[in-house]
């Protein structure tokens, strides 16, 4: 018997400033995500939508440089809970996002579950940011820096432990728009980064085997973290905050095909589609076409 998934999703736009990013979760149901996985003879279970807090007014920056601290504090501690209530019930968690303020909740949820959790993030940026080093105050640019304790205590403490995560077990993949600050910090910290360029010289094959040796290296668990703005805007042209030079939609899927038959993701999630800068859902589409891949659906 195949793990049963559990979908949770979380309608969260207050990690950044363009709004309709809180409609990723239903964008990607209605892509027909469950159906995907039923059809690959999962047990699926969705779990509904986090409650997501408005506040009185948008985008408000506290001293620190953080836009929309409360509420975003608020929805990852909820995440947090219902996460780690997916994983003690043996489940596999897939979290549909919603910006990537969210992988604070779901590393939360899910780190202690581990000795030592492995990170693969795929993503254009590093989100390795601080209120001290980030150029917008927007959190979705920092989750990462947050999960390896780096950042606000109130961010770094969700869940009521940290780190949750350790350098060394961290790969990112698919970076072309990183800061000063988070260059510092990937070369003070040792973190393995993956830009554009190398998957240019090395191609997605090697990079992905490369990828899969270190976060397996000294772990129990792989957390999977997917930011649609890894691949091209030409692919997925529904997300916040695109770059161009980004994965093709095949690189992208021969990755989750290479990390499927390996079987090393024990949880995962889908981040940054925004359906009111999508076309026709388009990049909804195409995550659910990656989750396909990611849970080992084949061309033939
Ligand atoms: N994301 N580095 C920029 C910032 O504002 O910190 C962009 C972050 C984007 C974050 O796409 O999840
Ligand atoms: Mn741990
Ligand atoms: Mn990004
Ligand atoms: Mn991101």
């Amino acid at each position: 018997m195949k793990k049963k998934i559990s979908i949770i999703g979380v309608p969260m736009d207050l990690g950044q400033t363009r709004r309709g990013v809180d409609m990723g979760p239903s964008a990607m149901r209605y892509a027909g995500v469950i159906q995907r996985l039923k059809k690959l003879d999962y047990g699926v279970v969705d779990r509904g939508d986090i409650e997501i807090g408005r506040p009185p007014q948008y985008d408000i920056k506290n001293d620190e440089n953080l836009k929309d601290l409360d509420e975003v504090v608020k929805a990852n501690a909820l995440l947090a809970d219902s996460v780690s209530k997916v994983v003690d019930e043996g489940d596999f968690p897939l979290v549909l996002g919603g910006d990537h303020s969210i992988a604070i909740g779901t590393l939360a949820g899910v780190a202690n579950k581990y000795e030592n959790l492995g990170v693969i993030w795929f993503d254009a940026h590093g989100d390795l940011n601080t209120g001290e080093t980030s150029p917008s105050g927007n959190i979705h640019g920092m989750p990462l820096a947050i999960s390896l304790g780096i950042g606000h205590s109130r961010l770094t403490e969700i869940g009521g432990y940290a780190p949750k995560i350790e350098p060394e077990n961290i790969v990112i993949i698919g970076a072309r728009s990183l800061d000063d600050g988070e260059k510092e910090l990937i070369r003070e910290k040792g973190i393995r980064v993956y830009t554009m360029h190398e998957i240019d010289r090395l191609g997605m094959t090697n990079v992905m085997e490369e990828a899969i040796k270190h976060v397996t290296r000294n772990t129990d668990g792989v957390h999977l973290s997917l930011d649609l703005d890894a691949l091209d805007p030409q692919h997925a042209p529904g997300v916040g905050t695109p770059v161009v030079g980004g994965t093709t939609y095949r690189e992208a899927h021969l990755a989750m095909e290479m990390l499927a038959e390996r079987r090393i993701i024990t949880s995962a999630e889908f981040v940054e589609v925004n359906t009111i800068l999508d076309i026709k859902n388009q990049t909804a589409e195409a995550a659910v076409g990656l989750i396909g891949s990611l849970f080992g659906e084949k061309l033939l």
